[in-house]
């Protein structure tokens, strides 16, 4: 009977876990658009001072639990040396953030050329991707449209697996809880890659 009971209440407790990889070049704003996930999905959660958030080095962690289920993020560095190691997380990653500066024009291409290389990873094939024109509150930025046509032929690559692009300020927030929203619904109705189970806390 305890066994039952205590099944019964671990299995009550249990949440589905999803593990969400934020990539694109360094200075691109992941670690801005982490902090500002937290900040809107965290209860509780103090914000840290934009000023005070550094380019991503290594590996940055976040969690949120949103619509009953639960988004591990891991930030990855973007700088070129720390691209080689984007491609270990896949196999485990359940959707892929992938943010570009629409600021910093002269990046695109180089943006482009990552975003291909790790389209390239069979591991990804089944995994949705929501890519993020950050920074739109800067003046003159690249619009989704100019994104878009820059980006136009690695659809093929894409395929068809869920794929949004989505206008977003991680400073300011704008876009931030669609785009994460988008995300976690997508996670779950993806058959190819099932959750991980923890024991909610
Ligand atoms: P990274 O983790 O991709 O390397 P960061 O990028 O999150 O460290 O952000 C790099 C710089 O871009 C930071 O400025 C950060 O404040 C800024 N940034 C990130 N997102 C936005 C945004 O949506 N709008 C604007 N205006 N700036 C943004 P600093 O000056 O600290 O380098």
């Amino acid at each position: 009977m305890y066994t039952l009971v205590s099944g019964l209440l671990r299995h009550a407790l249990q949440k589905d876990e999803f593990c969400v990889l934020i990539i694109g070049l360094d200075n691109a704003g992941k670690t801005t658009f982490l902090e500002q996930t937290k900040t809107k999905f965290s209860k509780n959660y103090k914000a840290m001072n934009p000023s005070k958030i550094t380019t991503t080095v290594g590996l940055n962690i976040g969690k949120i639990d949103i619509k009953g289920a639960r988004l591990m993020f891991w930030d990855l560095g973007g700088q070129e040396e720390l691209q080689s190691l984007w491609d270990k997380y896949y196999a485990e990653s359940h959707g892929i953030i992938y943010i570009i500066d629409s600021a910093d024009t002269t990046r695109i291409p180089e943006s482009k050329l990552a975003f291909d290389k790790m389209l390239e990873s069979s591991a990804l094939d089944t995994v949705p991707l929501l890519i993020l024109a950050n920074k739109q509150d800067i003046e003159g930025c690249a619009s989704v449209l100019d994104i878009k046509k820059a980006f136009h032929d690695s659809s093929t690559s894409i395929g068809s697996r869920d794929c949004m692009i989505r206008a977003v300020s991680a400073l300011t927030g704008r876009g931030v809880n669609e785009g994460i929203e988008w995300m976690v619904q997508c996670c779950k109705n993806n058959p190819y890659r099932p959750p991980r189970q923890k024991e909610g806390t």
